[in-house]
């Protein structure tokens, strides 16, 4: 398949690039991480967009070396903010499959070690539905993650088939909104009511909440006002290279 051999040839070349969007906490208006969303700018196709590249890489076996490539870019990233004195975290998506693959906490742990990160420092962002595929199994790597310190967040929250029941042993640490009922809330008083009840449910379970998707300032008053934990969207910063987000994280200091 050529675009699976470009994109082969794109991870071996170094031209995938990891941007970084700002999480805010909103309670103390300080910066609180920062999640990686990988990016190809390739030489012949121009930008690729991140769901047609991942898809490709889903069906081939380049997802390994692809969340290898962002795992370790985010890792070397936050060792350099640690070093300058920034209290911050970073996140990474990992894809549904990764979550099957017996070799991911091997790699984390790995890493973790390489770059001398603290493990709690790392969050790890599952879709719900990539967790709904195989619960059991997801589970369980969720656990070993845990264990080795990282944190686990269910990105995407609200819009897949996940049961009230998997709270009683849900391994996870943080519940990211969908964007869906984040964009609408100001407006709409039952994306409001949701994200309202999202927030009670991730404080009941002693959980994290993020809103994404955060798009103007009234929505980051009432996400506020209703007791969100981190915002992150359009309003607060774009993704962005590093360099870039060096400058942001400096500017808030
Ligand atoms: O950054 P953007 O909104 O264009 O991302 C589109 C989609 O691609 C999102 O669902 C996002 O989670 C996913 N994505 C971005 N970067 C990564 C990555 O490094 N790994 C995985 N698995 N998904 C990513
Ligand atoms: O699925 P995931 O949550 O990982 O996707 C993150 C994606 O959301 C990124 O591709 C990022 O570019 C996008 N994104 C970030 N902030 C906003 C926002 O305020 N509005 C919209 N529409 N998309 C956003
Ligand atoms: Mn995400
Ligand atoms: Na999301």
């Amino acid at each position: 398949w050529e675009m699976r051999d470009d994109l082969a040839e794109a991870i071996h070349e170094s031209e995938l690039q990891v941007f970084f969007q700002p999480k805010l906490n909103l309670l103390t208006d300080q910066p609180w991480g920062a999640e990686a969303l990988v990016r190809w700018f390739s030489a012949t196709r121009g930008p690729v967009s991140p769901e047609t590249f991942i898809a490709v890489a889903e069906e081939s076996n380049l997802i390994e070396p692809l969340t290898r490539l962002v795992l370790n870019s985010a890792m070397r990233s936050l060792m350099m903010w640690q070093r300058d004195g920034h209290d911050i975290g970073v996140a990474v998506n990992l894809p549904a499959c990764m979550l099957l693959d017996s070799s991911l906490v091997n790699m984390v742990e790995s890493l973790l070690s390489i770059w001398d990160i603290e493990a709690q420092r790392l969050t790890l962002e599952l879709t719900e539905s990539a967790i709904m595929a195989d619960v059991d199994k997801c589970f369980a790597t969720m656990s070993s993650l845990k264990a080795l310190g990282a944190r686990i967040s269910i990105d995407d929250f609200g819009t897949g088939y996940s049961s009230f029941s998997y709270f009683k042993t849900i391994p996870a640490d943080e519940l990211k909104i969908d964007r869906a009922f984040v964009a609408g809330m100001v407006e709409d008083q039952a994306d409001q009511h949701i994200v309202e009840t999202i927030i009670g449910l991730a404080h009941r379970f002693d959980m994290k909440v993020v809103a994404e998707g955060i798009e103007d300032e009234a929505t980051i008053e009432m996400l506020t006002r209703l007791g969100c934990d981190v915002g992150q969207g359009y309003h607060i910063a774009r993704p962005m290279p590093e360099n870039e987000f060096d400058a942001w994280l400096d500017a808030r200091r």
